[in-house]
């Protein structure tokens, strides 16, 4: 019997059963029969919970690109790889075949090479998303260099920090990005960075905008003429199962980020094995992404999931508003895609628009579509499931993070039934539990606590770069002997888990807990509002009441803000109860938000709480322009 595909439910259970019973036999089986090794392993897992240390697949020796492209080649050398769907609807797309992107790769391998970088060293990526950040990630991947990818958003010293952290050697950029209607001076960005980044020794510059750039003379050179002068034939590097394969930086609880590092043999066989199985692949399907390969959802779901399984993936340069609100409509319809995945803020502002613009599209092609990113509100999940899944695709709900290396908590599409705002059920391998307030181990359903993981599976991160005690603290000491995730959650009564946000989102008002995440539902029911966000803020009597910051639909309507306060608040009572009504609500035109479309809470907290003094690294907010807005409206 092969595990690396589900086929219905029953199968699910028992394969769950199986990974929590013989863990190392079930994941030798699906390793050994899916991927091509130089040497496997037979140990298997190797760990100390305690002390925050695991292997996978220890000793095995394999090298991942060869199992993204060259074991590839003699099957599907000439189906599409990637497809290139560029900023500009006007451009044509490019289709790269799994022959061109093995040439593409092994041609950049070696230029890399030529320019002295070696097995560890750390190349700092910093692309827009063409196809060469595709190609300078799997190039580093394939001759063992520790890919960084920094996304293209973050400003210079957001990067030079990153760069810093990891001691980079190389970066690879462009001379500019288009988003919309913007260019982005993204070189310019990387000059200012390395102004304070000694490790850098070499730039190499993709050109993408022909915007003119400045080149310093003995550290930056174009990648063009290098990359055509290479031979395409570069042997890979034979890689240990845990040597590291790639950094990559999330925020902290402080302002110091940290680099996440993945390891090679455990992160192919995740993401690989959770792409097959939550998107139901199937050989002839195109799938797309729409993330950024700057944030761990591109790495696993645009990248190395479908590679690893010769998939059809789809890599989008542009923003989801461009030319209009139906961008994403087009392209699915265009490249008859079969396999949607997103985010709910994505989706939250489409849903803003007219109907007109998703439903000029049947949209037929879709089989699956998917969330990524924070809890999807029930509105949000009803009118994606509706209007573009046209209620017969499932909805998967994919709950995970850039620690887990892959999706640990969804449905499977096609065999877990799905339901509203629930992720559902883990993924075999995941061996999730839920903590009390005590540390003990909630058994009862119908209960939220801390939500944690009780075994390790193959994709977790291994360690922070540079810092293995704060990893240790930060996941590992809170809830002795297991993998704590920062969220909380609620079981259901038939084992589903819905991820109730994070847990420091709880709130006690007059005792009581209430999460951000239900009231936020509630408030963006009424028809008048787009989007909200709920924090905390002392109270006398209460101990904390709640503040709301409110975007509205449309400006000019509902005038009466009075008004709508007392409806909105009804709306609340009416969804959880008295106890949940919010005592101030101010009208904002946006929320700090992270590039990755996180609201940054700690920001608004600050503002309810009236305190302005410090509010930490605001780097990788969006729009740092909306906290000055919020302050001076301040109720
Ligand atoms: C993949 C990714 C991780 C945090 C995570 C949680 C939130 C992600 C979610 C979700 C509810 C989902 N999150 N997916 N919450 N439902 N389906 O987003 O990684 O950027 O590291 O964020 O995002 O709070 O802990 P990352």
């Amino acid at each position: 019997m092969s595990y690396y595909k589900i086929e219905n439910l029953e199968q699910y259970f028992k394969h769950y059963n199986k990974s929590v019973r013989e863990p190392r036999k079930f994941w030798s089986k699906i390793a050994s029969e899916n991927f091509t090794w130089y040497q496997e392993s037979e140990k298997i897992v190797e760990f100390d919970m305690a002390e925050a240390k695991i292997k996978w697949f220890v000793d095995a020796k394999v090298n991942i690109v060869k199992n993204c492209l060259d074991r590839h080649l003699s099957k599907r050398g000439e189906k599409t790889a990637i497809i290139f769907e560029p900023n500009n609807p006007n451009d044509s797309a490019e289709h790269i075949t799994y022959n061109d992107l093995y040439s593409r790769v092994s041609k950049m391998a070696n230029v890399l090479r030529e320019q002295g970088i070696k097995k560890g060293d750390r190349v700092c990526i910093y692309l827009p998303m063409i196809p060469e950040i595709a190609v300078s990630v799997l190039a580093c991947a394939r001759i063992g260099a520790i890919h960084s990818v920094v996304f293209a958003g973050f400003s210079a010293s957001a990067v030079a920090t990153r760069i810093n952290d990891s001691e980079c050697k190389m970066v690879i950029t462009s001379d500019g990005g288009f988003r919309g209607e913007k260019t982005i001076d993204l070189k310019g960005i990387i000059d200012e960075a390395l102004l304070n980044c000694p490790s850098v020794e070499n730039v190499l510059v993709v050109k993408r905008t022909n915007s003119s750039i400045k080149m310093k003379e003995g550290r930056d050179q174009w990648l063009q003429p290098l990359t055509e002068a290479a031979s395409d034939n570069c042997i890979a590097e034979i890689m240990d199962s845990e040597d590291p394969l790639f950094i990559l930086y999330t925020s902290g609880s402080t302002g110091k980020p940290k680099g996440m590092v993945h390891t090679t043999a455990g992160y192919m066989v995740y993401t690989a094995y959770s792409f097959k199985n939550v998107f139901n692949y199937e050989e002839n399907d195109v799938f797309w992404c729409t993330a950024d390969i700057g944030w761990i959802t591109g790495h696993s779901y645009i990248l190395y999931g479908p590679l690893l399984n010769g998939a059809t993936t789809v890599m989008f340069e542009g923003v989801p508003t461009y030319p209009d609100f139906s961008r994403f409509w087009e392209i699915i319809e265009k490249h008859k895609v079969t396999q949607f995945y997103t985010a709910p803020t994505a989706i939250r502002s489409l849903a803003k628009e007219n109907l007109s613009y998703v439903q000029k599209y049947p949209l037929k092609s879709l089989k699956v579509i998917g969330s990524v990113g924070e809890p999807i509100n029930e509105e949000a999940w009803h009118w994606y499931n509706d209007h573009v899944g046209g209620k017969r695709c499932p909805l998967v709900d994919t709950w995970w993070q850039t620690e887990t290396g892959g999706i640990l908590i969804s449905a499977l599409a096609f065999i877990t039934p799905t339901k509203p705002t629930y992720a559902s059920l883990p993924l075999p391998g995941i061996q999730v539990v839920l903590m009390d307030e005590k540390r003990n181990e909630i058994e009862d359903n119908q209960v939220t606590g801390s939500l944690c993981i009780k075994f390790p599976w193959p994709g977790i991160a291994r360690t922070i770069w540079g810092d293995h005690q704060r990893y240790k603290d930060t996941y590992f000491s809170a809830f002795p002997g297991k993998y704590f995730t920062g969220d909380g959650a609620l079981r259901d009564e038939v084992g589903y888990y819905r991820i109730t946000g994070r847990v420091d989102d709880v709130i006690i008002v007059s005792g009581h807990n209430l999460g951000t995440a239900p009231i936020e539902d509630a408030i963006n029911e009424h028809p008048a509002v787009a989007e909200s966000a709920v924090v905390g803020f002392p109270h006398d009597v209460k101990g904390n009441a709640l503040y709301g910051f409110v975007i509205l639909k449309e400006s000019g309507e509902y005038r009466d803000r009075a008004n709508l306060t007392k409806e909105i608040n009804q709306h609340i009572s009416d969804h959880i109860g008295p106890i949940a009504k919010l005592d101030k609500i101010q009208f904002v035109s946006g929320l700090p938000k992270t590039r990755s479309g996180k609201i940054m809470r700690r920001i608004l907290r600050k503002i309810a709480e009236g305190d302005f003094s410090n509010f930490g690294d605001t780097s990788t907010l969006l729009n740092p322009e909306i906290v000055d807005e919020i302050k001076e409206g301040r109720l």
